[in-house]
């Protein structure tokens, strides 16, 4: 393909619109064609980071009018499966923000509906995998280098939500990050989710009982333990120590400027994920639309590790409501996503 790749971005909420920017400033050889958003004052303001495209209400119209070669899908995970059906049929690429869907039922659906086609078109948004410091601790785990892998300790801190953020989210929105990158960092599948519920957070909304303590466990063995909080108020930190046979690794930490002045040490650190994870949405679109322009449509998570991650959730819905041990039963990865 030597011209630009033509993207509907479906969504302008706060991440739809990210990439609205990112596509037209920072990705070469794709450009913004059509903005999908309900919301008008949304759209326009969308369609104001995206000169030349066209703004729609619903995803039938660019799709009736042919008026994209990709389609990046940033709705709220319940408007998934209505937009993947069409796109899927249309057999247009797709980035997918998470969740593939809501559920591993309406997910195996949408894997039937893909494996029609010749190959993947799905690719997931599971951006953590283009992050840099993932992307080295994988490195460090695959190399051997610190012997093997023993157990991960993770946190994932929210500096507050939005009124949209309901408990089962703490698994479903965010902890949904983890059921991907884990397995992914430690090469081996989750068997079990346990919740526990620490002392709840005043500060948190009513309707939140958090923070909570994630434990899951690997197939390999390796024990990996998230620290879910979405009410630090000061800022949104996610940082990773790998606990290795002969060594540490550990990723996240604040970077850049450091500060002493008026009798304290300072480093700026994050306030949400948009800039926590700025350059891996960078890397991971740039990516999937070299893949897109190149014919290989893909180069990153597919619907398959979609569809696992929505089984670890639903374990891990459980095990935020029930409480106890819940096993994570997958079955066998079919060679089409190989
Ligand atoms: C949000 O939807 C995200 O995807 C962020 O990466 C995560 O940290 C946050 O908890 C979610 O609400």
């Amino acid at each position: 393909m030597t011209e630009d790749l033509r993207v509907a971005v479906v969504g302008a909420g706060v991440m739809g619109a990210d990439h609205i920017k990112r596509i037209t400033h920072r990705i070469a050889g794709a450009r913004v064609s059509a903005i999908v958003e309900p919301d008008a004052s949304r759209a326009a303001a969308a369609a104001e980071d995206a000169p030349g495209s066209m703004t729609y209400t619903r995803i039938d119209d660019p799709l009736e009018d042919a008026a994209m070669d990709a389609v990046l899908i940033a709705t709220p995970g319940q408007f998934h499966a209505p937009v993947l059906k069409p796109a899927l049929a249309a057999g247009l690429p797709i980035l997918c923000e998470k969740p593939l869907t809501q559920d591993s039922e309406s997910s195996l659906e949408i894997l039937r509906l893909e494996q029609q086609l010749d190959r993947p078109h799905i690719q997931l948004g599971f951006m953590r995998r283009f992050d840099k410091d993932y992307q080295q601790l994988r490195e460090l785990v695959v190399s051997g280098e610190s012997g093997e892998l023993l157990m991960v300790r993770a946190l994932h801190r929210n500096p507050s939500v939005p009124e949209s953020y309901v408990q089962n989210m703490l698994i479903t929105d965010s902890v949904v990050h983890e059921f991907d990158v884990v397995p992914w960092l430690a090469g081996s599948r989750i068997v079990s989710v346990e919740v526990k519920h620490s002392r709840r957070n005043s500060l948190a909304p009513e309707r939140l009982r958090e923070p909570i303590l994630v434990i899951m466990e690997l197939e390999n063995g390796v024990l990996v333990d998230v620290e879910m909080n979405v009410s630090v108020q000061f800022g949104y930190q996610v940082a990773t120590e790998a606990v290795f046979e002969k060594g540490i690794g550990r990723i996240g930490q604040p970077t850049g400027l450091q500060r002493w002045d008026e009798g304290f040490f300072r480093v700026k650190d994050h306030e949400s994920f948009v800039t926590r994870f700025a350059d891996a949405y960078d890397a991971q679109i740039q990516r999937w639309a070299d893949a897109v322009r190149r014919g290989e449509l893909i180069d990153g998570p597919n619907a398959w590790d979609g569809y696992l991650v929505a089984l670890s959730c639903e374990a891990g819905v459980r095990a935020l409501n029930e409480g106890g041990v819940v096993p994570v039963e997958a079955p066998e990865r079919p060679a089409f996503y190989a």
